[in-house]
């Protein structure tokens, strides 16, 4: 297990995941393909991998991980579901039926200057690396920063705050680049964002107390989906609409999604409970990916049967 635990780790670098990403391409040319759906403020490509096997613009499922770059254990977890989907296609019958009727797109390094900085200067942070003008300190939380209540409650028009909205809406160039990628493509009809921590499964809204039109059917199919998770090692998780679950936010990701008619928009917030917080150790990153997995399975298969 610490062999397999060291390994994991070290892919945990931006060049290492890109590499990993080539690779899997390479050796997958049928089936995952890679797409730069833009430039982090620093210069770094955003990539995308596209699982698919045929068809044009077919009906997809979107994920990412590591927009806050501080939360290690989604991008490991990201690699981790890259890996599972090339190994289990055309083996277990649950995701073949998806891939064979869907497309899905995963982006892991999604703050990729942010993620540098957590290796080389601050373990802890968590925003974009773009300076403020007229303040010293730097970044906007790329969780604030979406066209869905923006600058609302839960949001902060301080540059220094963790949860900075930023100068203007889609301001920064990793929430632009997907925001133009789900509009031109245009047949989403999932939309998963992955963080940590707290194990929590939150579907819209953030901003506002007025429920999403399609609660019952998000909260239903949360609740089968944390129950799937928790199936192998009894992890608990808690679900319900982000406001109502954690706290009011605005400008959030999954919010603008819901709004942009992606009607299967979730946000997962992985292990753990507080204990390790944002510094799981290595022990935990294949248990978490594992368990996470049930839970995403869950939810294509109910999209794609709905
Ligand atoms: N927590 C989220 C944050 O951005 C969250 C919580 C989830 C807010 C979904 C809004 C929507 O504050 C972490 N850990 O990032
Ligand atoms: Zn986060």
């Amino acid at each position: 297990a610490q062999a397999t635990d060291t390994s994991l780790e070290t892919k945990l670098s931006v060049v290492q995941i890109y590499s990993f990403q080539d690779q899997l391409v390479a050796e997958n040319p049928n089936l995952v393909s890679k797409i730069v759906i833009g430039q982090s403020y620093e210069g770094r490509d955003l990539n995308v991998l596209k699982f698919s096997t045929g068809g044009s613009n077919r009906p997809a499922i979107w994920i990412d991980t590591g927009l806050h770059s501080r939360e290690w254990i989604t991008h490991a977890s990201g690699l981790w579901f890259a890996k599972k989907i090339v190994t289990d296609y055309g083996r277990d019958p649950a995701l073949t039926a998806v891939l064979n009727q869907m497309d899905i797109f995963l982006e892991i390094v999604t703050n990729p200057d942010g993620f540098v900085y957590t290796h080389t200067s601050n373990r802890m942070w968590r925003k974009t690396r773009k300076p403020n003008k007229g303040s010293s300190c730097v970044g906007v939380d790329p969780n604030r920063n979406w066209d869905a209540g923006y600058r609302g409650t839960g949001s902060s028009g301080n540059p220094c705050s963790e949860t900075y909205y930023g100068p203007s809406v889609h301001s920064e160039s990793e929430v632009k680049s997907i925001v133009d990628f789900v509009q031109s493509h245009g047949n989403l009809k999932a939309f998963l964002s992955i963080h940590s921590y707290s194990q929590m499964l939150l579907y819209p809204y953030g901003y506002t107390y007025t429920p999403a039109k399609d609660k019952a059917e998000l909260h239903a199919l949360a609740e089968k989906a944390v129950n799937d998770l928790k199936s192998l090692y009894g992890t608990s998780y808690t679900y319900g609409s982000t406001i109502d679950t954690i706290y009011p936010a605005s400008g959030v990701t999954s919010d603008w999604s819901y709004d942009q008619g992606i009607k299967y928009s979730y946000t997962f917030e992985l292990r753990d409970n507080g204990r390790y917080g944002f510094v799981l150790p290595a022990n935990q990153i294949l248990p978490t990916a594992q368990e996470t997995w049930l839970a995403l399975l869950t939810i294509f298969s109910h999209v794609n049967n709905n």
